[in-house]
């Protein structure tokens, strides 16, 4: 099974992560990483910190000639504003962050040792680890892509389109919105949002194609797949709640209209007309597109700040302004693309195991073959 954990703080020396599990005999080629690392940064409504940090991997253990060994794989991302030791302490709690629970937890006097690490900065961290996922998920043909749908109220209709359109309109977009006419209403809400001193929230979707039927189990409830999709994607800081296919509208709907009915074709095998279930069923992937869908809160430093307490003197304040993005959803996407390709490896590895990519594509594409009859 994979395993990661991460380390580093936001103006700390570098982001770190040990990714545990990884099969020996994968290619590794840290430039699609860095990649992964550039789609993070992007973004209409980022702050001022993405244009000074270069966001490079570099991989110091579990690689001999850019081939996985099989052994921890080691991530470091250098920090260029590393400043930690240099900058003043914070009093004033900014609402909706981790500053004043953290300080209460920790029993800190400066908020900064708090916000240090609940900063998003530390995704970076994950990007690369799930940059790594979607090098593994490539030897068997399974692809992640996020868009973004809804920010503030604004709303994309991409209904209609095909998972190669999106991704084609997305390249295309300044914040991975596959839908034309919502974006120019969405970045003119972003430019509004930030002369006002505001941030703003909103959802993206993911998409993952070519996920065979039958990973997770139904056994037990750490096991669903959907259990693991939800926290991963809820992980991600400034997600409020991850939606599964349809699943919002389903549950106003009558059993009749809920469910994708089954055929079944000789080329194709097993199919559906419809994916209300996103691709799960009974905690399953059923071999359909999995649909997840994650919805973002505001940012929440504002350059226009809440009402707060300053925790040494408990006066009335304002809360701390630091620098920070007015939006960030189409980053929060990319994140999410990356749990996901972690949780969709981890149930490859759970169901087909093997030590090697190639013991593990045997199992995998015998198991493929044999389903589809
Ligand atoms: C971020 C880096 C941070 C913030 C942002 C995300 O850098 P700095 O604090 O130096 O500007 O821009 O952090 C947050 C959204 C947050 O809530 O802390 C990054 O690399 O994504």
């Amino acid at each position: 099974m994979l395993r990661f954990l991460t380390g580093g703080e936001s103006h700390g020396e570098a982001l770190s992560a040990i990714l545990d599990g990884m099969p020996a005999g994968l290619k590794i080629d840290t430039k699609a990483i860095d990649e992964e690392l550039a789609r993070r940064k992007k973004g209409y409504g980022r702050g001022e910190r993405m244009k000074i940090e270069a966001d490079r991997v570099k991989l110091i253990s579990g690689l001999k000639k850019g081939i996985t060994l099989g052994s921890p794989l080691t991530l470091i991302i250098e920090n260029k504003d590393f400043s930690i030791e240099r900058l003043p302490e914070i009093t004033r709690p900014r609402p909706g962050h981790a500053d004043l629970a953290g300080a209460l937890k920790y029993e800190y006097k400066d908020i900064r040792n708090v916000l240090e690490r609940a900063s998003a900065r530390e995704t970076a961290a994950r990007v690369a680890v799930g940059a790594i996922c979607k090098i593994f998920l490539s030897e068997f043909r399974i692809e992640i892509l996020s868009h973004v749908i809804m920010i503030g109220n604004v709303e994309a209709h991409t209904g209609d389109l095909s998972f190669e359109q999106i991704k084609e309109k997305n390249i295309k977009s300044s914040i991975s919105c596959a839908d034309e006419a919502a974006e120019k209403i969405m970045l003119e809400e972003i430019d509004k949002a930030k002369d006002a001193g505001e941030s703003l929230g909103g959802s993206f979707e993911v998409i993952l194609k070519n996920v065979p039927a039958g990973l997770g189990s139904y056994l037990q409830w750490d096991r669903r797949l959907d259990t693991a999709f939800a926290g991963a994607i809820m992980s991600i800081p400034g997600i409020k709640a991850v939606e599964i296919g349809n699943g919002i509208d389903v549950s106003r709907r009558l059993g009749s209209k809920s469910h994708d009915e089954i055929f079944f074709e000789k080329e194709r095998g097993y199919f559906r007309k419809t994916n209300y279930a996103g691709g799960i069923e009974g905690g399953l992937s059923n071999g359909e597109d999995i649909i997840l869908r994650g919805y973002m809160k505001p940012i929440s430093t504002l350059k226009k700040p809440l009402n707060s307490v300053d925790i040494l003197t408990k006066e009335p304040v304002k809360a701390q302004v630091e620098r920070a993005d007015v939006c960030a959803v189409p980053s929060a996407g990319f994140i999410a693309e990356a749990m996901s390709a972690y949780v969709i490896s981890n149930s490859i590895l759970d169901k087909f195991g093997g030590d090697s990519i190639f013991e593990i594509k045997r199992g995998f594409d015998s198991y493929v073959e044999a389903i589809k009859k």
